[in-house]
């Protein structure tokens, strides 16, 4: 476990001037947390402004009711006129990324992130602070231990950003949680807004929403121990995330295999709750060579192009493989949540009340 370098980060930072903070396409929490909280840290310790640059939709309604609630403005990427900046900083991610791409034309001071380094990247120039460990739970942690050392005190706002980012990425302290992402999530719970957590957790539904998980509750077969939900055209790539979530949770122990087409890939997202299991694996064999992922322990997450393949022989390649890989040929089909025997599970609607009824 490291500590921030707290010389080496405001030796690579300008004395003064405007800043450009950025994260990886479609943020999360930890993301948008991470930002809000280096902002708020730039400008109270070290006199430093810094605009927000988000790239790709956020679409998760929790995701939205964030941004939202907490008023996180940001400037699309195309916006930033580098004359007006003096570099960028990343955060919970890392320039080498596939899914990251920093405003072009500035320099890169900063970066700041708990995922694994991509593998063949060169070393980063020597000016930039560069501080990567993933051990921390969350890299609204690292901020926050990063506040800690410059002595600036997160306001409300802020302790409910960084605390989204760690509840999100710890799942609240359960997963991946060391004990500076429990002492940061303790305070930063003291010091948040109850109230507007407790909307991000329950945010409103768009009908659309409903629409996606009833076409979900159609489409998904169980085969054995793999709940298999191949849909068509989804709203988001985050619907078929949530899909995979929502059908693991069925009693018992199984693998949920979900798909939907999205901007023009096959998303699928793959998680298990079989003891021992390890989702990643199974998924790269399912996927690949035509598609890509990533992902470990029980969760992961790819797409295959739908450029070679129709949105059909995808769906097809896709649930030959996954049965394939766990050895089910021998296991029929049949649906999620079968019909019951004697059909009458909505009333019919009531009709307009006839004059002079009872009540
Ligand atoms: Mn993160």
């Amino acid at each position: 476990m490291t500590s921030p370098d707290l010389e080496r980060f405001r030796a690579a930072l300008p004395a003064s001037g405007r800043l450009v903070l950025c994260t990886h396409r479609h943020p999360d929490p930890d993301g948008l947390g991470a930002m809000v909280g280096l902002q708020h840290l730039l400008e109270e310790g070290l006199g430093l402004e810094a605009d927000l640059v988000l790239e790709g939709r956020i679409r998760r309604a929790e995701n939205l009711a964030m941004r939202r609630l907490l008023d996180i403005q940001a400037m699309p990427k195309g916006k930033v006129d580098p004359e007006c900046y003096d570099g960028v900083l990343v955060v919970d991610s890392q320039p080498g990324f596939t899914h990251t791409y920093p405003p072009g034309a500035l320099p890169i001071l900063a970066v700041i992130d708990h995922h694994e380094p991509p593998p063949g990247t060169d070393p980063p120039p020597p000016e930039r602070f560069v501080w990567v460990d993933p051990d921390y739970g969350a890299t609204s942690t690292m901020v926050y231990d990063l506040m800690k050392g410059l002595r600036v005190e997160p306001d409300q706002r802020v302790a409910t950003a960084l605390f989204c980012g760690v509840r999100y990425d710890t799942n609240d302290l359960a997963r991946g949680a060391t004990p500076q992402d429990e002492e940061a999530y303790l305070d930063l719970l003291r010091r948040a807004d109850r109230k507007i957590l407790a909307a991000i957790d329950h945010p409103a539904l768009t009908r659309d929403y409903f629409r996606q998980m009833a076409e979900a509750i159609r489409c998904c077969r169980i085969r054995g121990p793999l709940l298999i939900t191949l849909m068509g055209e989804v709203t988001s790539p985050e619907a078929v995330a949530e899909v995979a979530d929502w059908f693991v949770r069925l009693e018992g122990n199984q693998w949920s295999l979900a798909g939907g087409a999205c901007d023009g890939r096959y998303q699928v997202s793959l998680r298990t709750d079989m003891p021992g299991t390890d989702a990643y694996p199974v998924l790269k064999a399912i996927l690949e060579p035509e598609g890509s992922c990533g992902g470990h322990g029980r969760m992961a997450g790819g797409q295959i192009p739908l450029t070679e393949l129709g949105l059909d022989e995808v769906r097809a390649l896709v649930e030959r493989r996954a049965i394939e890989v766990l050895g089910l040929q021998e296991v029929e089909p049949r649906p999620l949540a079968e019909p019951r025997e004697t059909e009458a599970a909505c009333p019919p609607p009531p009709s307009a009340p006839a004059g002079g009824g009872t009540r």
